[in-house]
């Protein structure tokens, strides 16, 4: 115990005479004990009860999941209230650790009162439900989900048509403003009763360093990345004019965001058939590729299984076959939005999607099954270790095993007959760009907005144009038309009514090259990095389970370590893969104009 903290112990004891005596280290291992055993338990009926509502929106399942959450979420305040007597004690690492867990338990923390924790409870269930309810109808009789829409949005290339789309997509966010400004305000509330200053400093706690210390820990990240960015950006801007004309595309250096083959200009890789090189024939498409082999939505999700257990790792259990939900039910509301659960966590691996038969949805599979063997892997940790060294390394497990999809590894699996020869490798590169590069600035504005919001810089009356301004900036889009503060564009995105922290997509990207670059290295992989896949390779496989058994029980550098070698996160992994698609880049764009006045 140091000087001060023994002072402030003697004084808590002097000055409160009833107490027996001052906390020691057994009193707090015996709190965490019970404090994991009970957040076990109604995590338990909390995360029941969200499979039910998730997978089957009613007035009921609704209401039985924001009960359960609420009752989740206001043990876990009232237990990190109670620890706060320990904080004048030196605890052992790990213990501290946990104790650091159980204040950031919750996304949202329970304000104070059981009025405003029930007030929370019902506002986050009813954004996410009225998300995934949305629809935009073009006539009474004819709604389009967002399922739907994202499916047109990878084939339209009739602008008024995706226009169409943007915008009706756009309609179902504005009644969600006030709910999310009233998010933010009771889960401000609930994070100062735990000692932060605001939610935002609370989401950006949990990385072993501080608050301040991981904004500039992206932005360091963000700025190794950005001249491919540039590049990347001035390449596809040039080609969508061509494509669509100056008058759609416009002169400001910025690419309208309806253009982009996604909703949310999020990642481009469905317009690669606009920006393809002219004279090359595409290798292969995945999704035609799938059609024609007659895969179901079951064989894409056995497809990702089977890349899992040729590492080594045991298939997933017979009940994730039961109770997953891999097609969309006709007949009721779901949230489609993908995820990975282990509801019982004792390998009640499960996840939800609607499936459908193309590239995106079989990377995403391969996402998903990441989650879940990672869940499974660190299933015997203590309550609080059950997580991953960092939330960016549960989103890049299942995104590294997608990097080894080559087109090697296609025929392999008999998914394509002919491996391309090199000469296909930029197209390649093109391809898986467009995918990961052209995500890393929206990874990185969607918490610079919520940032802003829950730290008061970004007050409600400039929601709209806060979120422009950043798109602006980091993207270099700009609205196919204009916006207003009638509108609520980010509550179109999931993870805002979802509450789901983004900075963890950002950091996948980074974390997922890392792991790829080092895994590919172990198993002697000698020539270009993205021609690696570590199908079937065991050693890999044992490398990885020995970073998931260690769940959360150690700082994220410690795992980074055992898994890489390396202790830091660093772009040059993302750099030197794409370093080869970097000058074709740029020669191409010679002579053009590269970026946009932020
Ligand atoms: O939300 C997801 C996953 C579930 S954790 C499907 N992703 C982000 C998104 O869709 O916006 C994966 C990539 C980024
Ligand atoms: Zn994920």
């Amino acid at each position: 115990m140091t000087k001060s903290l023994l002072l402030t112990a003697v004084l808590a004891f002097a000055v409160s005479p009833a107490r027996a005596a001052a906390p020691t280290v057994a009193d707090a291992q015996a709190f965490m004990d019970r404090a994991e055993k009970t957040l076990d338990e109604l995590g338990l009926r909390s995360r029941f009860a969200s499979w039910a509502q998730a997978t089957y929106i009613i007035y009921d399942t609704e209401w039985l999941a924001a009960d359960a959450s609420r009752a989740y979420s206001a043990e876990a305040a009232k237990l990190a209230r109670e620890a706060r007597v320990y904080d004048v004690i030196e605890l052992p690492a790990d213990l501290k650790r946990k104790f650091l867990f159980l204040k950031l338990a919750v996304e949202a923390p329970s304000p104070p009162t059981e009025a405003e924790q029930k007030e929370l409870a019902d506002v986050k269930v009813w954004l996410e439900g009225t998300y995934s309810k949305g629809k935009h109808c073009r006539t009474p009789e004819k709604c389009l989900s967002l399922d739907d829409m994202e499916d047109a949005f990878r084939t339209s290339r009739d602008p008024a048509d995706l226009l169409d789309m943007w915008k009706g997509w756009r309609t179902i966010s504005p009644p969600m403003r006030p709910k999310y400004q009233r998010l933010a305000e009771l889960s401000n509330k609930g994070s100062r009763e735990l000692g932060f200053k605001d939610t935002a400093d609370l989401w950006r706690a949990g990385y072993d360093m501080t608050p301040e210390q991981f904004s500039a820990e992206l932005d360091r990240l963000w700025l190794q990345l950005k001249p491919l960015y540039a590049s990347l950006h001035a390449y596809v801007r040039r080609r969508l004019a061509d494509k669509y004309g100056k008058d759609v595309v416009g002169k400001d250096g910025l690419i309208p965001a309806h253009l982009l083959g996604n909703m949310w200009g999020q990642s481009w890789g469905n317009v690669y058939d606009l920006v393809s090189p002219p004279k090359s024939t595409p290798a292969f498409d995945l999704t035609e590729r799938l059609k024609a082999k007659g895969v179901d939505e079951k064989g894409m999700v056995k497809y990702g299984e089977g890349f899992f257990t040729s590492l080594g790792m045991p298939p997933l259990p017979a009940t994730f076959w039961e109770r997953s939900m891999i097609v969309k039910p006709r007949d009721r509301e779901v949230v489609c939005h993908a995820s990975a659960w282990d509801v019982e966590n004792s390998d009640d691996l499960r996840i939800k999607m609607c499936t459908r038969i193309n590239e995106d949805d079989f990377v995403t599979v391969h996402h998903e099954l990441g989650h879940n063997f990672y869940q499974r892997g660190y299933k015997a940790q203590p309550y609080f270790f059950r997580g991953s060294a960092n939330d960016g390394f549960h989103e890049a497990l299942g995104d590294t095993i997608a990097l080894s999809v080559t087109p090697a590894y296609l025929k392999t699996v008999g998914l394509i007959d002919k491996v391309p020869g090199p000469e296909g490798d930029n197209e390649l590169l093109l391809k898986a760009a467009l995918e990961k590069v052209a995500f890393q600035p929206f990874g990185l504005l969607v918490d610079k907005w919520r940032w802003g919001v829950f730290d008061g810089s970004i007050p409600p009356e400039r929601y709209n144009k806060a979120w422009w301004d950043l798109v602006r900036k980091y993207q270099g889009l700009k609205p196919p038309v204009e916006r207003t503060e009638a509108d609520f564009d980010p509550g179109a995105k999931y993870h805002i009514p979802g509450n789901t922290p983004y900075a963890r997509y950002f950091l996948a990207n980074v974390l997922q090259f890392q792991f790829y670059r080092a895994l590919c290295r172990q198993s002697g992989h000698t020539g270009p990095l993205h021609q690696c896949s570590f199908y079937g390779n065991k050693e890999v496989g044992k490398k990885l389970e020995d970073m998931m058994a260690m769940g959360a029980s150690r700082p994220w550098p410690d795992a980074l370590e055992a898994a890489t070698g390396q202790r830091e996160m660093d772009a040059t992994a993302i750099a030197e893969y794409f370093a080869p698609l970097k000058t074709w880049l740029d020669q191409q764009n010679k002579g053009q104009k590269v970026g946009w006045s932020e």
